[in-house]
C-alpha cells in the first residue's frame, strides 16, 4: 500500500497513526508530497489534490482520513479501532474531534491565504467559537469509557486535533482551562504511534 502524506497534515497523521496501531506500517510505503504543489502522482491518485490518500494493493485510491481509517481497521485484527464495545461512542468522539481539527485547520489556511483578519470575519468567529466549544466538550468527556479505554479512532483523532492546535494555534493555550484533557493528552502523546508521527 502507499500512503500520500506530509509532515503537517492532521488528517494524514491520523491515517498514519491508524496504520501503526493496526501494525500495518511495514506494509505501507510513505509517499511524501506537497498537496499545494499540483504534484502529478498525487493528482493521479486524488484529483482533489488533498492528502491523505491510501492506494491499496489492488490500486484503489482511498481519500478522506476517516475512510482510510475504516479500511485499515478492516485489514488486521490488531487493536480494533472502530468496532469496540463502545462503537457509537467511538463514532461520536471521532466526529467531535474531526470537527475540532476542521475548525483549527481552516483557521490556519485562512490566516495563511487571507491574513489574520480572517479570524474576525463571521466565518472566522464561528471557527474560533467552535474550537472553544469543542475543547470544553472534550474536557467534559475525559472520564468516559471511550476516552479512557483501549486505543480507538476517536482517541486518535482527538490527540491529533489537540496536538495540531498546539502546533499551529499555540496562542489558544487550552491546557489552562482544560486540565483534565491536558492530563489525558499527555498520557496518549507518549505512545510510539504518536511520538513517531509528531508534527514537524
Ligand atoms: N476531509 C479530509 C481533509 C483533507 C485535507 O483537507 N487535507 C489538506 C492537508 S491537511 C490538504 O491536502 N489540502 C490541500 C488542498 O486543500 O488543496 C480528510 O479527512 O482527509
Amino acid at each position: 500500500m502507499e500512503l500520500y502524506l506530509n509532515k503537517t497534515s492532521p488528517y494524514a497523521r491520523v491515517a498514519r497513526i491508524c496504520a501503526i496501531e493496526k501494525q500495518l506500517d511495514p506494509q505501507v510505503n510513505l509517499i511524501w508530497v506537497d498537496p499545494w504543489a499540483d504534484d502529478k502522482a498525487l493528482l493521479t491518485a486524488n484529483p482533489n489534490s488533498k492528502i491523505p490518500v491510501l492506494v491499496t494493493d489492488e490500486g484503489e485510491a482511498i481519500s478522506e482520513s476517516l475512510l482510510i481509517a475504516s479500511y485499515l481497521d478492516s485489514l488486521s485484527p490488531a487493536n480494533s479501532l472502530l468496532h469496540t464495545p463502545h462503537y457509537a461512542d467511538v463514532l461520536a468522539l471521532s466526529g467531535l474531534s474531526q470537527g475540532l481539527t476542521d475548525a483549527a485547520f481552516t483557521t490556519v489556511i485562512n490566516r495563511k491565504h487571507l491574513g489574520k483578519e480572517s479570524d474576525l470575519t463571521v466565518l472566522g468567529e464561528r471557527r474560533q467559537k467552535a474550537i472553544t466549544r469543542g475543547l470544553q466538550r472534550l474536557e467534559d468527556k475525559v472520564d468516559t469509557d471511550v476516552m479512557r479505554g483501549e486505543i480507538n479512532l476517536g482517541q486518535i483523532i482527538t490527540i491529533v486535533a489537540l496536538s495540531y492546535i498546539d502546533f499551529r494555534l499555540p496562542e489558544r493555550q487550552w491546557q489552562h482551562q482544560h486540565p483534565h484533557l491536558a492530563n489525558w493528552a499527555t498520557g496518549l502523546s507518549e505512545r510510539p504511534s504518536t511520538t513517531t508521527t509528531a508534527f514537524a
